[in-house]
């Protein structure tokens, strides 16, 4: 018998439109690429074994490098944001369409999103009216409803409940760091949102993006999971935080007894 499981892949912090030595726009086209040709060479390997007819995609924020986040972000760009949401829509619907396609790779595919920082419009304008959001939306009117789910949230986490387990997602900017250490913020706000802080206190995951690397915490019966970025050489990291990005996403399966089956770390910067 062949057993069926689902998998996860967490995307975040593409920052598109931001410039560094080695990003711009077309590397984000490259990069992408690259996401879903590694996603789908680790699909082969685990098909030997498990079907996998269902992809959910965690997207935690940053999607768009976004305006006047900070005083000299202009010097540091390609596009403006509403060029980058444009290329945005564009990329992310072909990347969706790829998965979908006459092979039917995935027979449905279920989004979840949350918004970060960089789609802020202004200090002044609600918080909801975000970049990201925009973004996300349209690519909803594109996607949803050919077996393509895009569940956006209205506050300022989302919650996907997968094969009975529970994923709480959120960007991470309101995480504050100890030593620039982002790790010991996140168990702290974890175990709060664990015993009421919010509504969705059942999760086993915690997912989220920001800063830029790659993290995997364990912590009693919850597990935190820091996603990584597009971005690299970014000197922002390097001055303040001395530290290199870490350009690799989340990849990871789920069955009815456990919420991480198998997971993989996939390359964005290269193949394999
Ligand atoms: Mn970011």
């Amino acid at each position: 018998m062949v057993e069926t499981e689902e998998c996860v892949l967490i995307i975040s912090d593409t920052h598109i439109g931001r410039v560094t030595p080695t990003y711009n726009i077309s590397v984000f086209r490259q990069r992408l690429n690259f996401l879903r040709q590694n996603l789908l060479k680790v699909k082969r390997i685990i098909n030997r074994s498990y079907k996998l007819p269902v992809l959910n995609i965690f997207m935690l924020g940053d999607v768009i490098d976004g305006e006047n986040i900070f005083p000299t972000q202009a010097y540091k760009q390609d596009v403006d944001a509403d060029d980058a949401m444009d290329l945005a829509v564009d990329e992310f619907e072909d990347f969706i369409h790829s998965f979908r396609g006459r092979n039917a790779r995935f027979k449905e595919i279920n989004m979840w999103t949350v918004e970060g920082n960089h789609g802020r419009v202004g200090r002044r304008n609600s918080e909801k009216t975000n970049f990201d959001r925009i973004f996300y939306k349209r690519l909803a009117d594109r996607l949803n409803g050919k077996n393509t789910n895009v569940n956006i949230s209205k506050k300022w986490y989302n919650y996907a409940e997968i094969q009975g387990h529970g994923y709480l997602m959120f960007h991470g900017e309101d995480i504050m760091m100890y030593q620039t250490i982002p790790y010991y913020g996140i168990v702290q706000r974890a175990m709060r949102w664990k015993s009421g802080g919010i509504h969705e206190s059942y999760f086993n995951y915690v997912c989220l993006g920001h800063f830029h690397t790659v993290g995997d915490q364990f912590w009693n019966d919850f597990r935190v999971l820091l996603n990584g970025t597009f971005v690299t050489d970014d000197d922002f990291v390097q001055k303040k935080l001395g530290m290199k990005e870490i350009p690799k996403f989340w990849f990871f399966g789920v069955n009815e007894e456990r919420p991480m089956t198998w997971t993989y770390l996939l390359e964005l910067t290269r193949l394999g």
